[in-house]
């Protein structure tokens, strides 16, 4: 089936001050949203100020949320106050929260599968990231497909492709401007559709869309568009360029 594509823009903690948002803002908005899905995460700090600036669709998406809702959890965020801005979507389970990076508190697939759930239980949409790390990569595709097995089991059952979209990013192409080849990349995704098929049912599989994520750039999106599996992007470093723009196009 012909899925619409989605492309997405992780500011993670950036920019350093409110005055350069709106150059940021500026990208996003830029951006032709008649054949695509975009959305755009900025920082917890941000998410007021941009939840009301784009007039062509794209979503506001926080990059993280909790699973408890209000109360006494300090640093925290629920999607009650998510949705008391309009937000509707969330972002969870980056790698870069995943414990890659030695944030505390490191989430887990059983945290994970919680948050997905209190998101879609709230009536809100979810960019699911799973991603696997440069030594089960090495390991062969075999073995990466048995992690992403892993990383969804919990959220298998929860996977309606009305409102969830997978991110694949594999976390030795984040921010290293190393980028999966497109074919090792569709071979993947295809790998994670057949996953989502044996394990839920082939209309899932065919309906869900997969972003890739990965140092994904107007250079590479191209090429990467072209593979069947491959449904939009989750951009990191080129998000804060105005190149984000070319990337929407290459997929559109
Ligand atoms: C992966 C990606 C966006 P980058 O984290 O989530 O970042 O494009 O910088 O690799």
């Amino acid at each position: 089936m012909a899925r619409r594509p989605i492309v997405g823009g992780n500011w993670k903690c950036n920019p350093k001050s409110k005055k350069d948002l709106d150059g940021l803002i500026a990208n996003i908005q830029a951006c032709d949203t008649s054949k695509c899905d975009v959305y755009v995460c900025p920082s917890m700090l941000h998410i007021d100020y941009c939840s009301d600036k784009f007039t062509n669709g794209a979503m506001v998406t926080p990059q993280n949320c909790n699973f408890t809702g209000c109360g006494a959890f300090t640093g925290e965020s629920a999607v009650e106050q998510m949705q008391d801005m309009g937000i509707t979507n969330v972002l969870i389970g980056h790698s870069e929260r995943r414990g890659e990076f030695n944030i505390t508190p490191m989430e887990t697939n059983s945290s994970l599968a919680d948050k997905l759930r209190y998101i879609l239980d709230a009536g809100m949409t979810c960019v699911f990231c799973i991603g696997e790390p440069k030594s089960i990569r090495e390991q062969g595709l075999q073995a990466v497909l048995l992690e992403m097995d892993k990383q969804l089991t919990l959220v298998y059952r929860m996977l309606d492709p009305e409102k969830v979209v997978i991110a694949y990013e594999p976390v030795w192409a984040i921010g290293t401007g190393l980028t999966a080849t497109p074919e090792d990349a569709q071979a993947t995704h295809a790998g994670i559709r057949k996953l989502i098929s044996d394990r839920v049912s082939p209309s899932v599989a065919d309906a869900i869309r997969i972003q890739y994520g990965g140092s994904a750039s107007a250079k590479n999106a191209p090429e990467l568009s072209k593979m069947p599996d491959i449904d939009g992007f989750l951009v990191g470093g080129a998000s804060l360029k105005p190149e984000f723009k070319e990337i929407v196009d290459a997929i559109s």
